[in-house]
């Protein structure tokens, strides 16, 4: 019989309350096929129905976190077939999920794979890693947020030098424009993105989730709106056990235990 091939995306979990989604296409630089993007999609869409994970980290491999969308799966297809895809859905999965997400980003993160790693909410980047967005030099543009929630996080004129020209830049150069939140030695991303999602995972959990949708949230809004929007996400957490929990540790000089309540 045929060997089994092995599957494009690993689903490891750290702990019941960590996952991680290891993208595994080494052959291919870990290339964004349709089975990786209907796998991270289903992957992030169980994640969102899970009670108990409070974070998820998404990885590639020590040489590549991904290297854009799968060229040759894209050289024959025609317009209509990408629309027909509806790769927007895909994305959407990763997009809304409510569990914080740290990319833990080694090698090449480049097109699709840039992308990716800017649905994450923190992004722990190997000093060797490499972004960019060099869809223009295939005669293609971003597709996935690679014009959009690039530029609404480095501002227009960085975002124009690296979407028109299709630049690759190093990981300190990314970490300079605003694009990655922690740098450290190759060795180091995985073990800190690790400790950094089992810190997380000690939080109060409906604090953690109120604050990544509302500065996703907020980030699309008018200041004003998007204040009222952060007092009132205050104003819950105050009918939280955890808020009380939180404060009377603090003032008790002991570590809290938070319930999730
Ligand atoms: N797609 C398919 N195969 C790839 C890709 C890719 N994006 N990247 C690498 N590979 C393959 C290579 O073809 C090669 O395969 P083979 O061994 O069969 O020849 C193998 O991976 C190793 O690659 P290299 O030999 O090139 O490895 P290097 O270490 O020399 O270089 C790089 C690594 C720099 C990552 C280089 O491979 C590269 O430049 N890759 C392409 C990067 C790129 O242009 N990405 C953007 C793609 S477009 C995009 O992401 C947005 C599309 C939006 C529309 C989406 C619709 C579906």
């Amino acid at each position: 019989s045929e060997p089994q091939a092995p599957p494009v995306l690993l689903v490891e979990r750290l702990s019941a309350a960590i996952a991680i989604f290891r993208i595994n296409r080494p052959e291919a630089r870990n290339a964004l096929n349709q089975a990786v993007r209907h796998a991270l999609a289903t992957a992030f869409r169980k994640a969102a129905a899970e009670s108990d994970l409070r974070c998820i980290i998404l990885a590639g491999n020590e040489s590549s976190f991904a290297a854009g969308a799968d060229i040759r799966e894209m050289v024959d297809t025609s317009a209509v077939d990408l629309h027909l895809r509806h790769n927007e859905r895909l994305w959407g999965a990763i997009a809304d999920c409510p569990v914080p997400v740290i990319a833990a980003v080694n090698g090449f993160a480049l097109g699709g794979g840039m992308e990716l790693a800017m649905h994450a909410d923190i992004i722990i980047a190997g000093r060797s890693a490499k972004f960019g967005q060099p869809e223009v030099r295939l005669g293609i543009m971003p597709g996935a947020g690679g014009t959009q929630r690039l530029a609404r996080v480095v501002g227009k004129f960085v975002a124009m030098r690296l979407c028109l020209t299709g630049a690759i830049i190093s990981a300190q150069e990314a970490q300079a424009i605003g694009l990655v939140s922690l740098l450290v030695d190759d060795d180091a991303v995985m073990p800190v993105a690790m400790e950094t999602a089992q810190e997380l995972a000690r939080l109060a959990p409906i604090a953690v989730a109120q604050i990544k949708e509302i500065i996703l949230q907020g980030a699309d809004m008018p200041l004003g709106a998007a204040l009222t929007l952060e007092r009132k996400g205050l104003q819950v957490l105050f009918a939280t056990k955890d808020k009380h929990e939180g404060m009377s540790a603090f003032l008790e000089k002991r570590q809290p235990t938070f319930l999730g309540a």
